[in-house]
């Protein structure tokens, strides 16, 4: 069975836009293939972090991956730093990876060319992020688009290591999702939606209130045409709440413009509200039963047990190899 690994940075609180491109998939891959889902935390701390609100969302996080369908019996659930392998071969990597090839990563560039505070850690998190995959051989590695880069990289730094150490690493593949619908943040829909934003307007959380949730989707930015169907470049709001609408109902956009078609905006985000509010209430229902239960630390115990297994095999292996030690 193919071993797929993937993970969200507990660098905001989770959306609609982390569930709908990234955990809802991996409620179905869990069945087809050897699942490892983790909190990168490390990767969270590229950029500042309040220190209780971090505990708490990775804690939160994973509460919400089980809520949301992830199955603890059928995947290995785990907390990156609590494995310190991670960090030590991701020196390893950096060592085997060159300061152009980081340069060029484009998520890298964007944030520099604003102007933002980069810490080192931010240049170089894609080799962090190459030995999360590399350290469990993973085959596949599902992420959106703009990490597709840096799985990339993952596989050039393995084929590097592989051709001057000897066989070492597999080199895994990214797996763009079927349905790689974007979505896009409410108030300004030329953004994506997402949980690192500084105020949660146009944002809608996992474990947003009802009424917070309705109030978000009835006051979502749209246009004065008063007609339903998809072009994302004209109508870019009614766009997206359709694709909210159709990936929330697992339909096809198609078959959502045509139950709207003679619809206005009122009733349309009326029941768009409605399809989302039922789905995040059913998942808040689950979350508040496993959030304070022991099950989370068992979980997180096994997984932490057996992936710091799994990794000090594969790191004693590099470390031979390249002449670490003793
Ligand atoms: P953010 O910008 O919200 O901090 P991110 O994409 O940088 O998110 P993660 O939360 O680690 O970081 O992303 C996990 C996965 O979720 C990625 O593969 C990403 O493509 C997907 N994802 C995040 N936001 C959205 C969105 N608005 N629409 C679709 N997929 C998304
Ligand atoms: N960089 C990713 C999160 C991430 C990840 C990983 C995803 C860290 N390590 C390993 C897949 C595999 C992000 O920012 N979305």
């Amino acid at each position: 069975m193919e071993r797929l690994l993937t993970g969200l940075k507990p660098s905001g609180e989770l959306t609609i836009g982390s569930y709908l491109g990234s955990i809802k998939q991996m409620v179905e891959y869990q069945n087809e293939y050897e699942t490892f889902m983790f909190v990168p935390d490390l990767h969270a701390i590229t950029v500042s972090q309040d220190p209780q609100e971090l505990k708490s969302r990775i804690r939160k996080n994973i509460a919400l991956y089980i809520a949301c369908g992830i199955n603890p019996e059928k995947v290995t659930l785990y907390i990156q730093s609590e494995n310190l392998y991670h960090a030590n071969l991701s020196w390893i990597l950096e060592c085997n990876s060159y300061f152009g090839e980081m340069s060029r990563m484009t998520q890298f560039k964007d944030k520099h060319s604003k102007g933002e505070n980069i810490t080192t850690g931010l240049f170089t998190y894609p080799a962090l992020m190459a030995s999360d995959i590399l350290l469990y051989d993973a085959d596949l590695v599902p992420v959106g688009k703009d990490q597709k880069q840096h799985v990339e990289l993952a596989r050039n730094i393995a084929e590097r290591f592989n051709s001057k150490y000897g066989e070492t690493f597999k080199v895994p593949s990214g797996l763009i999702p079927k349905t790689g619908a974007k979505i896009k943040d409410l108030v300004d829909p030329s953004k994506k939606m997402s949980k690192s934003e500084e105020n949660y307007k146009g944002t809608i959380l996992l474990l947003d209130s009802e009424k917070d949730i309705r109030k978000k989707i009835m006051s979502a930015v749209t246009d004065s045409d008063n007609k339903i169907y998809f072009d994302e470049e004209n109508k870019p709001g009614i766009s997206n709440l359709l694709t909210i609408y159709s990936s929330f109902k697992g339909i096809n956009i198609k078959e959502s413009e045509k139950i709207f078609e003679n619809s206005n905006y009122g009733t349309f985000k009326k029941e768009v509200a409605d399809v989302v509010a039922t789905k995040l209430l059913e998942i808040q229902e689950k979350y508040q039963n496993i959030i304070n239960s022991d099950l989370i630390d068992k979980i997180l115990d096994e997984g932490r047990d057996k992936t710091i297994k799994l990794a000090k095999e594969k790191y004693e292996i590099v470390r031979k190899k390249i002449g670490l030690g003793r």
